[in-house]
């Protein structure tokens, strides 16, 4: 397509689809006539993709997963398909620029964080490597908070990401499933019925995912609830209006919002009903389709794969079950072989408290037929666990009921039992998870056990987000864009490591990328960035085990010594500290961590004295679109969480593809990132994790750390002054004493260690080669980090794996 017949459909787009010319459209008239145009591009490919599944001789892939943090689409989709110069150019004829259209685009934001962009670099990856994939989830109708600052504290607004549509989403109300919900449970031992009380709809809006110059364009399935029209029947027919009203509008919450909760699971019975709604839909999508292609329930493991991502879908492995057996009629040796060599799961986390049980009181009513299931599943694998030997202290810890402190569905032992592979998302993170969170099963189940580290995709966070840095790496590879495509290329740059012009250039695309993000800033927050210091930026949901505290109890340290005198100005490496960083809601510890962050931000940024050398920036509501422009100004990556609790991280690896140094503790892919990139581009600190468990059994007295360092003393004595809360001197008691007392992810034990590897931050970058130097480095060994390359790893060690 040329740039004057795409500027045609252009034109005609707008007045068929939006009724107007030119002259008055309006912003969203003409983002969603662009969106439109490019799409109708990717819908004949798609057509193609999804025409004959038969003849694919590989599994089709369905990744089930609660959350997609998309970002925006529509330059994704221009680059995917070629067509942003052709774009550009036909809307410059037209006097409208492409620029301005796409930068007001509204990201969906249906996701909390690493978990759910994960999902959506792998939607990116399997459509580029053409693997024939369809994602599954929820469309929820809003999506992650809006996040303002009040006073420095956070408030959370409704996102309202559909209050001018979604260009992107072709919905189906036509083609909706329903799914059962409550009720209970007829017949005798060998025949079982659920006799379901509550139906609701569930209406597919999909969502084409085009694979960067690929001829596949994969399809995201999203569900949105609706209520039948039997749902409110006999309530309307009793007269009661405002009733049956009421009952459509508790079907349609289902999917009204997605649960701003990272690594801390709640016990809500909307949660699970989201849970089980999505699995049930997805599982009677995939079933309906292998049925009509005239294929038998038992090929089912050889024509589809199902990856589980983490346990929020987990209820997909009992439905699948009911399925087979009620509605099917096969046998239950059938059935759970069916089951069990379908599905496959990832775990996402170390922390036991993350680890999703489901309360039998809240599991029982909702789906009952699946709890007796569940049980069902439990009998065979404690017979066969006991018959292998086991004692009962094992069987009770390996069962996937839990009885205290309430009975309980371990949905992670669940996913185990029942999948063919169980990974972990890096190297470090799937050793923990075979030799502590699930070592009893992995030494049962040696073979199941496998890791796949996480990866991002260079097209969104190299190509979209870094659009200089992408060329300089085509104009110096040669490869044309190949390597986007294959990351491992990056290894060339190491080439040109000492080419003065090659540094020269490298350094000039970084300086220009913190402009960019200075004028980004100053437009969306009022804030003003200095360009010209070392920009070192912490961006990511905000918890305790990541230790945002660590990074803001140094900065303080840093400003009360300038302020005392304690350090020359004259020597200091001006740095400006960049946060972003989102809590839930009802966390109150994350919670004061934003605020005295926001507080002695306040304090320096207005230090006239302090400010050229010391800053804060930390922008409200953080989200993938402004990842896209801070990950490519950053110098320096924190990714300082207590070793053994950081699962992978995904921010680390786009930092290090984009030329940032990190410094970091020895904790999920930081580990393969330091390998990567050589110990001297990489500036390592902290506690192993055995250190961290060898200091906890020791007993560990955070107080005692506190009085034997000095450093650490004046940030928190600082605080305590009232420093930064000059109104109200103990307004951060409550952080002070947890730190002081508690201080459960071990901030001050890691201190010292970490003050002292600053300081080795500064004393590099005060050499501006040496820096650059390292920086090429880190773009040039991390190709490996492509999520290309976990994908491929997924169909070697777990989707194409040969059946039993
Ligand atoms: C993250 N997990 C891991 N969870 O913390 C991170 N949790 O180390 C890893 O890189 C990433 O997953 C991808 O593997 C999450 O993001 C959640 O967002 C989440 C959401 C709901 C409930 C629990």
């Amino acid at each position: 397509m040329d740039a004057t017949h795409f500027a045609d459909r252009f034109t005609t787009t707008l007045r068929h689809l939006r009724g107007v010319d030119l002259h008055s459209a309006s912003d969203v008239d003409l983002r969603t006539a662009l969106a439109h145009t490019v799409r109708a591009e990717l819908i004949d490919t798609w057509q193609t993709t999804h025409g004959n599944p038969s003849t694919t001789p590989q599994r089709h892939v369905a990744y089930l997963s609660a959350e997609y943090l998309l970002g925006t689409q529509t330059r994704n989709a221009l680059l995917a398909t070629e067509l942003t110069d052709t774009a550009r150019e036909a809307l410059a004829s037209l006097g409208l620029s492409l620029d301005d259209i796409t930068s007001r685009e509204v990201e969906p934001g249906l996701g909390n964080g690493g978990l759910g962009r994960l999902a959506a670099c792998f939607m990116d990856s399997l459509a580029t490597l053409e693997i024939p994939a369809t994602g599954y989830g929820i469309r929820y109708d809003y999506g992650i908070f809006r996040q303002t600052f009040q006073d420095g504290n956070q408030h959370e607004q409704p996102d309202t990401w559909l209050a001018h549509g979604s260009p992107w989403e072709i919905s189906h109300p036509e083609r909706a499933v329903t799914v059962h919900l409550g009720g209970h449970v007829d017949g005798d031992n060998t025949t079982r019925r659920w006799v379901p009380e509550r139906h609701v709809l569930a209406i597919p809006c999909d969502y084409l995912v085009p694979g960067y110059k690929s001829h596949t364009v994969n399809l995201l399935r999203l569900w949105s609830a609706r209520a039948t029209d039997a749902f409110d029947l006999t309530i309307f027919n009793s007269g009661d209006y405002e009733k049956a009203v009421a009952a459509r509008t508790y079907a349609e919450t289902i999917s009204h919002v997605l649960y701003p909760e990272d690594s801390t699971p709640q016990g809500r019975t909307l949660r699970l009903t989201q849970q089980y709604f999505f699995a049930a839909a997805s599982l009677h999508d995939l079933l309906t389709r292998h049925l009509k292609a005239g294929r038998s329930l038992h090929t089912l493991p050889d024509a589809v794969t199902i990856q589980l991502n983490d346990t929020h879908p987990v209820i997909a492995i009992p439905e699948l079950m009911r399925l087979l057996l009620d509605e099917h009629g096969l046998s239950w040796d059938d059935a759970w072989h069916i089951t069990q060599q379908t599905f496959n799961y990832t775990c996402h986390t170390l922390l036991p408290e993350a680890l999703e049980v489901w309360p039998l009181d809240i599991l029982g009513p909702l789906l009952p037929r699946h709890l007796e299931i569940i049980f069902a599943i439990n009998h065979h694998f404690l017979d066969d666990l006991r018959r292998s030997g086991a004692d009962e202290l094992r069987v009770r810890s390996m069962s996937l009921i839990q009885e205290h402190p309430v009975r309980a569905v371990r949905m992670a032992h669940l996913a185990t039992v029942g999948s063919r592979t169980v990974n972990g998302v890096a190297e470090l993170h799937s050793e923990l998870l075979r030799t502590s969170v699930l070592a009893q099963f992995a030494s049962y189940w040696p073979d199941r056990f496998t890791n796949v580290t996480n990866g991002v995709t260079p097209r969104r966070f190299l190509a979209l987000a870094n659009p200089e840095l992408a060329s300089l790496i085509s104009d110096t590879l040669n490869v044309g864009d190949r390597w986007l495509k294959d990351l491992d290329l990056l290894r060339g740059l190491e080439d040109h490591v000492d080419d003065p012009a090659f540094i020269a250039a490298f350094r000039e695309v970084k300086h220009n990328n913190k402009e960019r993000l200075a004028r980004t800033l100053a437009n969306r927050d009022g804030i003003e960035l200095n360009t010209n210091a070392m920009l070192d930026v912490m961006v990511k949901r905000l918890h305790e085990y990541k230790r945002q505290s660590l990074r803001i109890l140094h900065v303080i340290t840093q400003y009360a010594k300038m302020k005392n005198g304690l350090i020359d100005l004259a020597t200091v490496t001006p740095r400006t500290v960049f946060f972003g960083a989102k809590a839930a809601p009802g966390y109150r510890l994350a919670k004061e961590t934003i605020s005295l962050i926001n507080a002695v931000a306040t304090t320096l940024n207005a230090d006239d004295e302090i400010r050229p050398y010391l800053s804060i920036a930390f922008p409200a509501n953080y989200n993938v679109t402004l990842a896209e422009t801070a990950i490519p100004a950053a110098d320096l990556s924190e990714q300082i969480s207590l070793a053994g609790k950081e699962a992978s991280g995904t921010g680390n690896m786009k930092f290090a593809l984009n030329g940032a140094l990190t410094i970091g503790t020895l904790d999920g892919a930081n580990v393969e990132i330091r390998e990567l990139v050589g110990p001297d581009n990489f500036f390592l600190f902290g506690m192993t994790e055995p250190d961290v468990v060898q200091r906890q059994r020791d007993g560990y007295h955070p107080h005692t750390v506190y009085e034997q360092s000095a450093d650490l003393a004046l940030a928190i004595d600082t605080i305590s002054s009232g420093a930064f809360s000059p109104s109200e001197p103990g307004r951060y008691e409550s952080l002070v004493s947890d730190w002081l007392w508690n201080d459960r992810f071990m901030a001050l034990a890691d201190y010292e260690d970490y003050a002292r590897c600053q300081e080795a931050v500064d004393r590099h970058y005060a050499n501006p080669d040496q820096w650059t130097r390292s920086a090429i480095l880190n773009v040039a060994r991390t190709g490996f980090f492509s999520s290309d390359r976990s994908i491929r790893d997924y169909q070697t060690r777990v989707w194409q794996r040969p059946t039993k």
